[in-house]
């Protein structure tokens, strides 16, 4: 009975075995023309469009889908036709995807203005694309086109906000495909400009009616507090002083290189037009108040001349004199502390 259970299941699973094994050999052998098809198909269609297009696809999606923060922006060495740059930024992704994005030459422009022409080529590094990356880029830059670059400058120094596109091409390296596929980067970061560096404050130290041996006759300590991320070394700046419509004098800061947060830096002026200010001192509003908040006028400033190392640097200096800058200074309160002069309404002819 067990012999024949065997055999039984011996000669069932022979005679179930032989007619599949004949029919695959049957079959296979008959129609291997269309199992080479399928393997080509897949080997030559299949496997190239998930490596060229799917892959790619992807790859270029994770990049989008990535996010560029400026951290930092530090101009220094800042000379007439070049200066150097230094950039910290972090790159952000998912991190879904492991993968190498090659070094590559990337362009920065305005966001905001028509045409789109770069104020700075830079050379990133090669990254990862890791959840978290930092990238440092810190480079000579000769000064390829002032206009442009004069433009990011005034759009910096006059607006609350800006945006500035970095775009280039490179490579993208999955890992596990030794391939590497061509990708397009390109991130638009919104920045905090320096919203023409409202809030500074000009507290005088000293003024006088006959000029000190540089031509000076007024000094006073500024904090200038910069909103922005960016650190520039400007040099020997000048302005225009203004009194209303009226130019009055020349305002000067030597060796300034604003950095975020406040900058304490010393200014001197030649005011040239003392009555004018004698007058303004004697008109309503400025006449009246009480204490320190009497005699507070305001000042127009607007960039005349920026020198660096006798360097004469005009991507700073156009930008400077495309605005005005209103301050206002406590000069009625100097004129008393260090002239004993105190300007009565209706002036110091009329009043006093
Ligand atoms: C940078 O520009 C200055 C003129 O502004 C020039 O004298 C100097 O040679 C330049 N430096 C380089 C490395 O090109
Ligand atoms: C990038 O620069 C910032 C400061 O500007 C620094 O804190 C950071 O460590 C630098 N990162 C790398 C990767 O060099
Ligand atoms: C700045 O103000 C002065 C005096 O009001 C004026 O003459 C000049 O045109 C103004 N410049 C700009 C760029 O606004
Ligand atoms: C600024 O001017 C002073 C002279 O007034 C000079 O000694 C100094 O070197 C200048 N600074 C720069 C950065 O050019
Ligand atoms: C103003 O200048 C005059 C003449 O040089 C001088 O005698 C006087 O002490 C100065 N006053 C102040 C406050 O510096
Ligand atoms: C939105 C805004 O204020 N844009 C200004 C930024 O600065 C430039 C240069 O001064 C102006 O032309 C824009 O109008
Ligand atoms: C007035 C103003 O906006 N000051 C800012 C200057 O920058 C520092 C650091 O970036 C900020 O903390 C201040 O608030």
């Amino acid at each position: 009975m067990s012999d024949y259970d065997k055999a039984g299941v011996a000669q069932s699973e022979r005679v179930s075995d032989k007619p599949r094994k004949r029919g695959c050999l049957g079959h296979c052998a008959k129609f291997w023309w269309a199992y080479l098809l399928i393997i080509i198909v897949i080997v030559v269609i299949v496997v190239p469009v998930v490596l060229l297009v799917a892959v790619p696809k992807i790859a270029q999606s994770k990049l989008d889908e990535a996010e560029l923060i400026l951290n930092r922006l530090t101009v220094t060495n800042t000379q007439t036709q070049n200066l150097t740059i230094s950039l910290s930024s972090t790159i952000k992704t998912d991190g879904s995807v492991k993968a190498n994005i090659a070094a590559f030459e990337g362009v920065m422009y305005l966001e905001d203005r028509q045409p789109h022409t770069p104020f700075a080529t830079l050379n990133f590094p090669a990254t990862t694309a890791d959840a978290e990356q930092h990238v440092n880029v810190t480079q000579f830059l000769p000064v390829e086109d002032l206009e442009a670059l004069t433009n990011f400058n005034s759009y910096l120094l006059a607006n609350e906000t800006l945006r500035v596109t970095v775009e280039g091409n490179t490579f993208v390296q999955v890992s596990g495909i030794s391939r590497a596929y061509p990708v397009f980067f390109k991130k638009t970061v919104t920045m905090p400009g320096l919203k023409l560096l409202e809030g500074t404050i000009v507290n005088p130290t000293w003024v006088n009616t006959t000029a000190d041996e540089r031509g000076n006759n007024f000094r006073a300590n500024t904090i200038i507090p910069n909103r922005s991320r960016v650190s520039f070394d400007l040099g020997n700046v000048t302005f225009h002083n203004y009194l209303f419509d009226k130019e009055v004098g020349t305002v000067y800061i030597d060796n300034l290189v604003l950095n975020p947060g406040d900058n304490h830096y010393p200014m001197r002026a030649t005011v040239e037009d003392l009555g004018a200010l004698l007058t303004a001192l004697g008109e309503k509003p400025y006449c009246e108040g009480k204490g320190d908040q009497k005699g507070v006028l305001p000042f127009g400033l607007r960039g005349k001349t920026d020198v660096r190392n006798g360097q004469p640097l005009p991507y700073f200096n156009d930008a400077l004199a495309a605005h005005n800058q209103t301050v206002y200074i406590p000069i009625g309160q100097a004129l008393r502390d260090h002239l004993n002069i105190d300007v009565p309404c209706g002036g110091l002819g009329g009043g006093n």
